[in-house]
């Protein structure tokens, strides 16, 4: 307690905070969450899907990246409408992925590595081949409950239309009719997905089985889907009616489109807080039996004031990682020094002092880092990602760098490109790009697959970037990703402080400190020269040692230089020790 009363002079100082004291951490506090999207990692028996067998046969490779905890996108029984976002049976493993045997290896399995096992928690929504769904459409009462249903309305024609203007994710009504039902059913997303009513105490209690069920099979804990979307408005506070959206500010003139719309009702409604932090009571029970904390990860794209909700509130908690996604919605390529130094200070500055930040760059729903910020940057990114006090993520590939894929509009399976019915304009939305199978080697299909198609094409260019030539190679993002994670193990980076500078427009820099320890990280967002002086950084002088580089960098580990001019070449990046 010591340190207390000095505390609040430093964070003043230096803008920036990390864990006060230096406790011992958590499982989840000092890795790296790395994120498999199992359709595309590994395919074990040469059908073009990848599975789980895949996944337990490169657990090696993954020990050797140095991660400890795998985050695995759904692997339940799904018709696959929106790949494994729509859930047909919650308690089973999605066929083509093998069986709940090929699951509890794999967890056995990672475990021996030292590896924890995360799922995905997709909340929102069913399957409409779901039995529950299913019961629903044949009267089950019980089962009729589990979802949103309304009337909808008879237009002046005598027409009947949706209850209200409400928008799906993937464009159009959110509501459907069922003649069995004669009813339309809620779907924020697809119309094969729809919503799950968490007004319904049932449902409430169902989804906290599907967490115990999961986490009696020994996973470490869920990253939780689109949780925003949960709750929808009251109706009984609007006279029985669903209200109408108003018109988004600013939309992009498409009515179609899910941005027309301000979704005040069916987005971050003060409930869902809640019910995310009864399923942290839930985890915190098998904390209580065995003494290992769990996990809980959270999807939300909202505002920062919104996504730090999900911590919890005074003595109430929540997630201990809701996601950070400022560094993929806030920066790209085009962004300079200071607008990557704002987008980090953006989470530092709104999360709980005594909560830790996270720092994502990609994910199976976004481009991938290296072609959003451009493959001379991987390095430099990684850099950020893996050193920031925190938390970090990795999203597949992006220790290799791997860049998006082609995908051709008949090679197209994502509904978000293939709801759009534009052979030109679904690139802008499909998200197949960022899920085209992982690069293991020059051989067929980038040694993903023997089958003779894969699900979705493999990217061109993996005969030179994949893991074994990384791997055999002195030099390669592979490489400088390990030495990252060796380095993230030290007390500097768990425990140390933290301050960032951008040093002009293209060179950010920040520094992490413990004790007399120092280091300087510096990423050069462009391609310029520049000379920098590091010892605008308090305790910063003297000399500096080159401890890790990026791959087009010159400078060899272990060469000095002095703090007042370090020499930065075009998008290079390195990690210098005071020395
Ligand atoms: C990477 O290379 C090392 C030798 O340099 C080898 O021991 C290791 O098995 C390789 N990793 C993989 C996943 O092939
Ligand atoms: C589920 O919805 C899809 C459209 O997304 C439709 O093609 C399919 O027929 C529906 N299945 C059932 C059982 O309702
Ligand atoms: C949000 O919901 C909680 C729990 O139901 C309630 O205690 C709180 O007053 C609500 N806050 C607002 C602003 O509606
Ligand atoms: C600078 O170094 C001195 C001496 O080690 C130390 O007391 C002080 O806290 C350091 N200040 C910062 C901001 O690192
Ligand atoms: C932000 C978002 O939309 N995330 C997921 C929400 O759920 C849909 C359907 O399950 C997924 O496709 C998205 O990835
Ligand atoms: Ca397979
Ligand atoms: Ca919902």
């Amino acid at each position: 307690m010591k340190a207390t009363c000095i505390l609040p002079l430093l964070l003043l100082l230096t803008g920036g905070s990390t864990k006060p004291k230096e406790d011992i951490l958590e499982w989840w506090e000092e890795t790296i969450v790395y994120q498999i999207y199992p359709r595309s990692f590994k395919d074990s028996d040469g059908d073009g899907i990848g599975d789980l067998n895949g996944i337990t046969s490169k657990l090696n490779y993954i020990h050797e990246l140095g991660v400890g905890a795998i985050w695995l996108s759904p692997i339940f029984q799904s018709p696959m409408y929106d790949f494994g976002y729509d859930i047909s049976d919650f308690y089973a493993i999605h066929d083509e992925y093998g069986t709940m045997e090929d699951f509890v290896t794999l967890v056995n399995k990672a475990n021996e590595f030292g590896i924890k096992v995360i799922l995905d928690l997709v909340p929102n929504h069913t399957s409409n081949e779901s039995m529950w769904f299913q019961e629903a459409l044949k009267g089950n009462e019980k089962y009729y409950n589990y979802f949103v249903w309304d009337d909808g309305i008879i237009d002046e024609n005598g027409n009947r239309q949706p209850p209200n203007n409400w928008l799906s994710h993937f464009r159009g009504s959110a509501w459907e009719y069922r003649e069995e039902v004669g009813q339309y059913y809620l779907h924020q997303f697809v119309i094969g997905q729809p919503d799950l009513n968490y007004r319904n105490p049932d449902v409430v209690d169902e989804m906290k089985n599907v967490i115990r069920f999961w986490l009696n099979k020994g996973i470490a804990g869920f990253r939780i889907d689109a949780v925003n979307c949960l709750f929808e408005v009251d109706k009984q506070l609007f006279g029985g009616v669903y209200p109408d959206e108003p018109i988004a500010i600013g939309n992009d003139g498409d009515p179609g489109s899910h941005s027309y719309l301000d979704h005040i009702y069916t987005k971050d409604q003060n409930e869902t807080y809640y019910m995310v932090y009864q399923w942290r009571d839930v985890i915190e029970e098998f904390r209580a039996d065995d003494g290992m904390p769990r996990l809980l990860m959270s999807e939300v794209y909202a505002s920062i004031q919104d996504v730090v909700r999900y911590f919890g509130e005074g003595e109430i908690k929540g997630v201990q990682m809701p996601f950070n996604f400022d560094l993929i919605t806030d920066v790209d390529d085009s962004s300079s020094a200071n607008d990557i130094k704002r987008a980090i200070d953006k989470f530092m500055t709104y999360k709980p002092i005594d909560q830790n930040a996270n720092w994502v760059v990609g994910n199976h729903d976004q481009s991938r880092m290296a072609t959003r910020y451009g493959s001379s940057l991987v390095d430099g990114i990684n850099m950020i990602v893996l050193l920031l006090p925190g938390i970090g993520v990795t999203y597949m590939g992006e220790e290799l760098g791997m860049v998006d894929g082609y995908v051709s509009w008949e090679d197209t399976v994502d509904p978000a490109g293939c709801n759009t019915n534009d052979p030109i304009n679904y690139v802008k939305t499909s998200r197949d790009p960022a899920r085209t199978p992982f690069q293991w080697s020059a051989e067929k299909n980038a040694g993903f697959s023997t089958a003779d198609k894969t699900w979705l094409p493999v990217a061109t260019g993996y005969d030179t970037l994949n893991a074994e030539s990384q791997n055999n190679s002195r030099i390669s993002h592979l490489k400088v990703y390990q030495a990252l994670n060796e380095l993230r193990k030290s007390k500097v980076f768990r425990h140390g402080r933290y301050e960032s500078l951008a040093l002009n427009n293209d060179v950010f820099a920040f520094r992490r400190w413990y004790k007399s320890h120092i280091y300087v990280v510096i990423v050069n967002m462009r391609q310029t020269e520049h000379t920098v002086d590091l010892t605008y950084f308090e305790n910063v002088s003297g000399n500096l040692k080159v401890a890790i580089v990026n791959i087009q960098s010159d400078k060899v580990i272990g060469q000095k230089f002095k703090a007042t001019s370090v020499p930065v070449s075009a998008y290079e990046s390195m990690v210098l020790k005071v020395d």
